[in-house]
């Protein structure tokens, strides 16, 4: 038999509206790939990538909604045991960064208060058609106090960085709360 040679397992869920770039975040951390060509699901849940990080190899269970968002049903599903979320918004369409508030609702009634979130501006390469503005962002991070990172995934820009932030904030959640059992049980 073999034996999994992984420090954690996490998942990880993305979510945000429909069409904000989700699955071709996935797809770009999982495979380094783009297509143009819109793939509606990825036909799984969730993709798995491993990564090194902080001395630990981290195994990472990446879920993508498959063009479900708005079905209520999967929900209990969808974010059972999630350790993390990365909320996805279109940095070209200004409601998909209002609607970030409902999908952070929905992030902590079913999945669990008090998770990592990192909050994600998307096609950072349509630079022209912007209808987010900087100060927007920074009044919701605020508010929120959210970390912000603006990604490409057409591109390939700040994919990488982004799972890698959101794994180490889960990463460190961890170790604080194996640290506060110890210390609680001396
Ligand atoms: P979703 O999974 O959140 O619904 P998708 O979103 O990943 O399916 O992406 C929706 C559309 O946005 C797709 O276009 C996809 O190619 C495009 N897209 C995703 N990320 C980027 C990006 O970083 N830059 C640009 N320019 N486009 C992006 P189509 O036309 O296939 O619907
Ligand atoms: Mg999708």
């Amino acid at each position: 038999m073999s034996r999994e040679n992984f420090d954690y397992l996490f998942k990880i869920v993305l979510v945000g509206d429909a069409e904000v770039g989700k699955t071709s975040l996935t797809t770009r951390f999982a495979y380094g790939t783009f297509t143009d060509q819109y793939i509606s699901t990825l036909g799984v849940d969730f993709v798995v990538k491993t990564l090194a990080l902080n001395g630990h190899v981290i195994k990472l269970q990446v879920w993508d909604t498959a063009g479900q968002e708005r079905y209520a049903g999967i929900r209990p599903i969808y974010y059972r045991g999630a350790k993390g979320a990365v909320l996805v918004f279109d940095l070209t369409r200004k409601q998909s960064f209002l609607n970030v508030e409902k999908w952070v609702e929905q992030v902590q009634r079913y999945a669990s208060e008090g998770i990592p979130m990192v909050l994600v501006g998307n096609k950072l390469d349509l630079v022209d058609s912007y209808e987010v503005t900087s100060s927007d962002i920074e009044d919701m991070t605020t508010e929120k106090g959210l970390v912000y990172y603006e990604t490409s995934a057409k591109e390939n820009q700040g994919v990488n960085e982004t799972f890698r932030k959101i794994t180490e904030l889960i990463l460190q959640r961890e170790i604080d709360r194996k640290q506060s059992v110890l210390t609680e049980s001396k």
